[in-house]
């Protein structure tokens, strides 16, 4: 019989829909974050990292391009004969079926799943954050304390608390209370949506509340959980953690990686975030292009200026194009003579020639529904901007 201490279950379904024109086709994992990666490398590089070798990955908002990205899992060292990752979409069961209505009801639509390892613990992670972390840490936590479940936690600044579960404990770390995204928080521990349950708990609560609709964990298992008297703990993490969720902290986020010394730094060996990479050209920097503070992703050709930008690979920037404050994903063109200030534009888009976005003011919609302005201008995947235009 197969045995695993630990799996982990993904949540890589939500929709995302708070990034407005990246997510319009892509699911929010999939997203591309600086210059090279996608968001959901790091949770799984983050478990490979930590000896987690098994992880299911639940999807279902459009998964095409987290399933050619992960495939079967070979850059994160993921395609094993026994675990390994797993793709996990809804299904049809026997008696039953519907979409994944909540996060825990993802999870309990794949008790099979987990049942086939049976494992001794679980670990559920969320798909749109960017951090590194040791689950094996968390779980040598877990056991210490001898926990049913484990919540990672974070202080995070008190106005911010109120968009996060909030834990109150001890001295000992055990949650005395937990409240999901409360209008006026008692606390600024946040809950980073990363549990460890010891399976038996999971599974007998997952089953109790398995009529529940939308059942969430933050909504319904952990107080559940806490009002029959479980031992729940709170890990504190005090490394970088964001939850890159919205558009300002996914752009914040990239801005980040690209100080002289990143408060996240991609450069660490010992805890490598894996990708998946084509064979693609080196860059190519033209004779009168000017570069300062930047990531250039590989095969990016540059022949104008870029500025405290994080540029994806095979980006195009034509001649006299000018980026600032940016991040323009993979595959895009920067005709030239563009002008782009503050400005986030997704995979594959074409800005026409002499375009300038982001030095207007702030004007909704204007172009067409793909592209908003507020403070940021984002331009969906595949968007063309016709020449001359001014957002
Ligand atoms: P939220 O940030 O609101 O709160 P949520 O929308 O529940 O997170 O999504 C968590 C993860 O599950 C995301 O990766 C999302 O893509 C995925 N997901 C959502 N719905 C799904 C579905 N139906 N099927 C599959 N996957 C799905 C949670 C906690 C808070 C905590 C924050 C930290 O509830 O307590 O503070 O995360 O970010
Ligand atoms: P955002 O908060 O940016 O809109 P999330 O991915 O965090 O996007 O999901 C938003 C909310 O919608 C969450 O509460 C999540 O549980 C719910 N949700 C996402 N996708 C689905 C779905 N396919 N079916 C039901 N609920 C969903």
């Amino acid at each position: 019989m197969i045995k695993k201490e630990m799996i982990a279950m993904l949540l890589a379904g939500g929709q995302g829909s708070r990034l407005g024109v990246l997510t319009s086709n892509i699911a929010k994992p999939a997203v591309t974050f600086g210059g090279k990666y996608r968001i959901i490398d790091f949770p799984l590089s983050n478990c490979i990292n930590s000896g987690v070798d098994t992880v299911g990955v639940l999807t279902q908002y459009q998964p095409l391009r987290l399933n050619t990205h992960i495939g079967i899992g070979i850059p994160w060292d993921l395609d094993k004969n026994i675990g390994g990752v797993s793709i996990l979409p809804p299904y049809e069961k026997s008696t039953s079926s519907e979409w994944y209505t909540g996060t825990a009801n993802a999870i309990y639509q794949n008790m099979e799943y987990m049942e086939y390892y049976n494992p001794d613990y679980v670990l559920i992670l969320g798909g749109d954050h960017i951090y590194k972390m040791d689950y094996e840490a968390m779980l040598d936590f877990h056991k210490q304390k001898n926990a049913d479940v484990t919540l990672a936690t974070i202080p995070v600044p008190w106005e911010e608390a109120s968009r996060f579960g909030v834990a109150i404990t001890d001295e000992d770390r055990r949650i005395m209370d937990f409240e999901e995204k409360p209008k006026e928080p008692r606390s600024n521990l946040a809950s980073m949506g990363i549990y460890i349950f010891s399976w038996k708990v999971l599974k007998e609560a997952l089953i109790t509340l398995s009529e529940q609709k939308g059942c969430d964990f933050g909504k319904h298992i952990i107080p559940y959980c806490h009002n029959k008297g479980d031992r729940i703990f709170a890990y504190e993490y005090n490394g970088y953690w964001k939850d890159v969720g919205t558009l300002g902290a996914y752009w914040e986020a990239n801005m980040e990686l690209i100080d002289l010394v990143p408060v996240f730094n991609l450069y660490e060996e010992f805890w490598k975030i894996y990708t998946k990479s084509d064979i693609i050209l080196p860059q190519f920097i033209g004779e009168e292009a000017v570069i300062d503070k930047a990531i250039i992703g590989e095969g990016a050709e540059v022949y104008g200026e870029v500025h405290n930008s994080v540029i994806g690979s095979g980006v195009y920037i034509g001649l006299g194009a000018v980026v600032r404050d940016s991040i323009i994903m993979k595959s895009t063109v920067v005709e030239d003579g563009a002008k782009i200030y503050k400005g986030i534009v997704a995979e594959s888009a074409t800005i026409g020639k002499g375009t300038e976005l982001g030095i207007g003011e702030d004007i909704p919609n204007v172009v067409e529904p793909s592209i908003y302005s507020f403070g940021l201008v984002t331009v969906g995947e595949g968007t063309v901007i016709p020449p001359g235009v001014k957002v």
